[in-house]
């Protein structure tokens, strides 16, 4: 037998997911035979879901791209990577040397949060680029999250986690872990862990218009009218308050404002918002009232919190809950992690956060963390005048599925002079590139989910090196972003992107060495750069990252700490222990203080107040996700494929007997800026009145080339959102869509 048939293990960091499950890829030679849960994994102890087990249909799908695409007259051709460059170069050149950086956009999409190159090298084509057009699928996504951080506590980054594992009360509203793998909550078998809660006695309640099936394995769920938390919630604040169940605890001190969220709570008394959430004032007494006396609760919000009208104020009102009732930087509650690659928190006060340096140029939306709105990109490239965007360049996002108003999205990509797409599939968007560069594949190259890991559970520390050697030729994900960089700056497509690399760390090291707070203060730079030196890339960055940070080995200053080396000698990754407590070292306001009452969230109140007494809409619409699909991208891959049609409607007994809607018959949903086609599904699971579609899918694009993807294409949800965004984010508004729905004209 050769050495290239024998039979290896190879463990790696699925990367769909923000559950970072392990897995171990058996292989023969280069062939890979099965994927499994990595049993030793210390974050996941085995779990893993159907797409996990995929990843080698990923690996090997014939569809995905392994050279670059170039468009000529209307029809794609395999180019090399100089050819490829060296149009890119031709593209872009030319609309920035006309003076404005602004005509050039950047789209950057979900994976970009599960790649190293996405981690460690994306901000330097940002740099690059030097334009205010900046966009992402955090504006479809966690906006209103950050919001809420930046002005509570001083920083955007601070997301503050449930501890699942120690905890005793579970508040969860608009999220549905069991199926997504949970979101700012990095917590790989969600399923074992929520269990676990209730086998110690703990007790899990979900708030959500659909019963899910995190719904159906909790204790009580209450189904709630889409974008109507914050009046739930505040509601249990009002009882908190009236009920003297506020109680800091060891956050007494740390905090300011609690006088202005005592007068805002006193104005929604359960009374006052219960016929406008749809849960009864006995319901938010009670859960008040359980929440505060639990020795340890907390209370998680995601999706169906933060892509609503109102995202920001439930963002907030959620860490409020956590904070007024102790729960907030304790065991059990909610907490901030400290990964492996994390350096320790600076102690409180800092500069602080702000909004809104800059405006959108047609719609006046504020920044938030350097970004527009996706939901206005489309009115940013059909808008003549000075800044217009002309061109676009994707970096693994798919924004014609992702992001709302697609039709209008798709038509606008047409129109672009120049586009370039960062991407392995030629699909929806793609479809609208000149040129696409396709990374290599998913086991080719190194994995660390540094990102995820700050939202984890526990504080790990991980490493996954390639599992296959590279496809000749082809460069790595991060010599593409520098490539690009390059382009962009006008050092040429010919250049070197090791030579930038090299640049960008010997930077790094000889800023830490200079600075006092760092391990490294005072060493050689050149002795630093040295050690490094046996690494280049993402891998020599998270050596440095690693070896500097809070466990690290400080290179040679704390032996036994946290090096690369270390990590490639512990497949499994390293559990650094349970998160621990950071308040008051990791708020970095001005006051130094958690500020409960930040004066745009305040205002946002107002906004909200406004619509208590207004007539909801007969129908609404919200979205759902499937163990079995993720995003957009993965229903190219025939094990994730087969089985039912999952893009149907879902539609309440009595809402289909209304609207004539049979089983598996076809309905129109339609709404101002477009409509669908779909099979309904009749469920008793939905709320009467809330119907419920998945995104992702619509692959019908006659240029994509997702062969399995076009069989069960599906529909487009974000061809029926408007566009709407929470005005403190900009987040777009995804879920509670007012709709009309009439069974298809002409269709069985
Ligand atoms: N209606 C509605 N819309 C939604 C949502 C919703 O709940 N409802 N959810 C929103 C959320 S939370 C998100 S995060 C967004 C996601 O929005 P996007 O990020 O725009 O969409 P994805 O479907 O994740 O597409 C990812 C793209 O990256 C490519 N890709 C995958 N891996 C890599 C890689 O390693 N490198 C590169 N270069 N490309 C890669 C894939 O082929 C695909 O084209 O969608 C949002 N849209
Ligand atoms: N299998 C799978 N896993 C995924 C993804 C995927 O596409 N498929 N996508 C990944 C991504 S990018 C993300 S961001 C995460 C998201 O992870 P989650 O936040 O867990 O996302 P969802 O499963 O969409 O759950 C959102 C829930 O909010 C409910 N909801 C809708 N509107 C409202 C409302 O107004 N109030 C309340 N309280 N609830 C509401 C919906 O019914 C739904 O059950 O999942 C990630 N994991
Ligand atoms: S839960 Fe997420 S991380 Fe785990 S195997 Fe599934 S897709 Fe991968
Ligand atoms: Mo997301």
């Amino acid at each position: 037998m050769t050495l290239s048939q024998e039979i290896r293990t190879a463990f790696r960091t699925c990367p769909f997911c923000e559950a970072t499950c392990g897995l171990e890829i058996t292989l023969k030679g280069n062939e890979i035979l099965h994927i499994n849960g990595d049993k030793e994994d210390v974050l996941s102890g085995g779990y893993c879901c159907p797409k996990g087990m995929a990843l080698g249909e990923l690996q090997n799908d014939s569809d995905r791209l392994r050279h670059p695409l170039i468009k000529r007259n209307g029809a794609f051709e395999e180019v090399s990577w100089e050819a490829a460059y060296a149009e890119v170069e031709k593209g872009l050149l030319p609309i920035i040397k006309r003076g404005n950086r602004d005509a050039v956009a950047l789209f950057y999409g979900n994976p970009c949060a599960h790649t190293l190159a996405g981690q460690l090298y994306l901000q330097h084509i940002i740099r690059a680029l030097k334009t205010r057009n900046l966009y992402s699928a955090s504006t479809t996504d966690q906006m209103p999250r950050h919001v809420a951080s930046g002005l509570m506590f001083g920083s955007p980054a601070l997301i503050s986690i449930p501890d699942l594992d120690r905890t005793q009360y579970l508040l969860i509203l608009g999220a549905n872990p069991l199926v997504s793998g949970g979101s700012m909550c990095t917590a790989p078998g969600f399923p074992k862990r929520l269990a676990a809660i209730r086998n110690r006695g703990g007790k899990i309640v979900v708030i959500d218009p659909a019963k899910t099936r995190t719904a159906k394995a909790a204790d009580e769920h209450h189904p709630i009218r889409p974008g109507t938390d914050a009046f739930f919630l505040l509601g249990m604040m009002h009882v908190l308050f009236a009920e003297e169940l506020v109680s800091l605890k060891h956050l007494s001190g740390h905090v300011q404002g609690i006088e202005e969220v005592r007068g805002i709570a006193a104005q929604f008394s359960p009374e006052q918002v219960s016929g406008a959430c749809g849960i009864e004032t006995a319901v938010i007494r009670r859960l008040a009232r359980e929440f505060s006396a639990a020795p340890a609760a907390a209370a998680y919000g995601r999706i169906g919190t933060n892509t609503v009208c109102f995202g920001s104020l439930n963002a907030w009102l959620i860490e409020l809950l956590n904070i007024l009732t102790g729960n907030f930087g304790k065991a059990g509650g909610s907490l901030f992690p400290q990964p492996g690659h994390s350096v320790p928190f600076q102690g409180p006060g800092g500069k602080g956060w702000q909004t809104g340096r800059r405006r959108s140029r047609v719609k006046g939306y504020p920044e938030v963390m350097g970004e527009f709105p996706v939901a206005t990109l489309t009115d940013e490239i059909e808008t003549p005048g000075e800044g217009q965007i002309r061109a676009l360049l994707t970096i693994a996002g798919n924004p014609v599925v992702s992001s709302p108003n697609a039709n209008r999205l798709d038509k606008a990509l047409a129109s672009l002079d120049f586009m370039v797409s960062v991407d392995f599939y030629l699909n929806e968007t793609t479809c609208h590139a000149d040129v696409i560069l396709p990374p290599p594949g998913p086991l080719n190259t190194g994995h660390s989910d540094i990102m995820l890991y700050n939202n984890a559970v526990r504080n790990v520390a991980h490493y996954s090196p390639p599992v296959l050697p590279p496809q000749p030729g082809h460069p790595d994900k991060w010599e593409i972003m520098l490539s690009l960089s390059l382009i962009i700056s006008g050092q040429g497509a010919a250049t070197d992107p090791a030579i930038l690399d090299d640049f960008i760390i010997a930077q790094l090291v000889s800023s830490a060495v200079k600075k006092e707070s760092s391990t490294v203060a005072g060493r050689e730079a050149s002795e630093l750069l040295s050690i490094l030196g046996k690494r280049k890339g993402p891998e020599r960055m998270l050596d440095w990252m690693f070896r500097t940070g809070q466990y690290g080995d400080g290179f040679g200053k704390n032996p036994g700490g946290i090096s690369l080396d270390r990590l490639e000698n512990h497949p499994h990754g390293l559990d650094l222990g349970p998160l621990t407590p950071a308040i008051p070292e990791a708020i970095s306001t001005p006051s130094g203080k958690i500020e409960l009452a930040p004066l745009q969230l305040l205002a946002d109140v107002q906004r909200l107040k406004t619509t208590l007494r207004i007539k909801q809409p007969d129908l609404v619409l919200i979205g759902r996700r499937n163990i079995r699909s993720c995003n957009s991208w993965l229903h190219n891959l025939p094990s994730l494929l087969k089985g039912d049609n999952r893009c149907t409607l879902l539609v309440h007994p009595q809402d289909a007997a209304r609207l004539g809607l049979a089983q598996g018959a076809y309905a129109r949903i339609s709404t101002g800026t477009g409509f669908v086609e779909v099979p309904v599904e009749i469920s008793e699971d939905m709320l009467p009145g809330v119907v419920s579609l998945p995104h992702g899918w619509g692959h019908n694009a006659p240029e994509s080339r997702m062969a399995v993807a076009k069989i069960n294409a599906g529909v487009n949800s974000n061809i029926l959102t408007p566009g709407d965004v929470d005005p403190l984010s900009g987040n777009a508004v995804l879920n509670g869509i007012t709709v009309k729905i009439v069974p298809a004209p002409g269709r069985e």
